[in-house]
């Protein structure tokens, strides 16, 4: 666990379906109209208004973020984020991927939700290597919550194994600030 002003960062081995927070986030595809992996998942539990919603929205670009009501998930809100699909990392992948992290922290302050929890966007079927997508979700959500102060108060990165939650739990421990010497 990590601390960033009043927002608390957490890693934890969890169904996102399951998340009673204001926003979960959706690793989604342009087309909006779901697929398998985490969107899947999410279509399912929320049922086909969510589908129906997203029909309205005419689509996502890559690196962009929209945001539907949860309707039957315990979330409120759903923030659907289109990752990049790795291509070797030389056509703006990680930049893409930043992107998505700070337009779905955008969105969820717009909707002034209080908790997020995000699931490891791009790193299944897109296939971005783990270990620097990581660090690229926790370190644009921490920059995010430094330039404004927002209403989030707790960031959920929701892994599927444990592998991932290592990952995250090693990056939130190395962005710990040290504790300040004794006087
Ligand atoms: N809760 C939390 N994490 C999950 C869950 C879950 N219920 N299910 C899977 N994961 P992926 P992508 C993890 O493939 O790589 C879809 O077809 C999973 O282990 O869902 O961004 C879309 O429609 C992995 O770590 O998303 C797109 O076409 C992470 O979520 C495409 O896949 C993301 O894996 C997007 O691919």
């Amino acid at each position: 666990m990590l601390s960033i002003g009043q927002c608390r960062l957490e890693a934890r081995v969890v169904d996102i379906t399951t998340l009673a927070v204001d926003a979960i986030v959706n690793a989604a595809n342009t087309s909006l109209l779901g697929g398998g992996g985490v969107d899947g998942a999410i279509h399912r539990a929320a049922g086909r208004d969510l589908l129906h919603e997203c029909e309205t929205l005419g689509g996502c670009a890559t690196g962009n973020a929209k945001l539907t009501a949860g309707y039957r998930l315990p979330a409120k809100h759903v923030i659907h984020a289109v990752g990049p699909v790795w291509g070797g990392g030389g056509h703006g992948e990680a930049e893409l991927l930043a992107s998505c992290y700070r337009r779905s922290m955008e969105l969820a302050r717009k909707a002034h939700c209080a908790s997020i929890a995000f699931p490891a966007i791009s790193c299944g079927v897109y296939r971005f290597p783990a270990q620097q997508a990581v660090r690229i979700a926790v370190g644009t959500v921490i920059a995010t919550l430094q330039q404004t102060a927002g209403s989030i108060g707790h960031v959920i990165f929701a892994c599927f194994d444990d592998a991932m939650f290592r990952l995250y739990e090693r990056e939130l421990d190395d962005r710990q600030a040290p504790p300040s010497k004794p006087a």
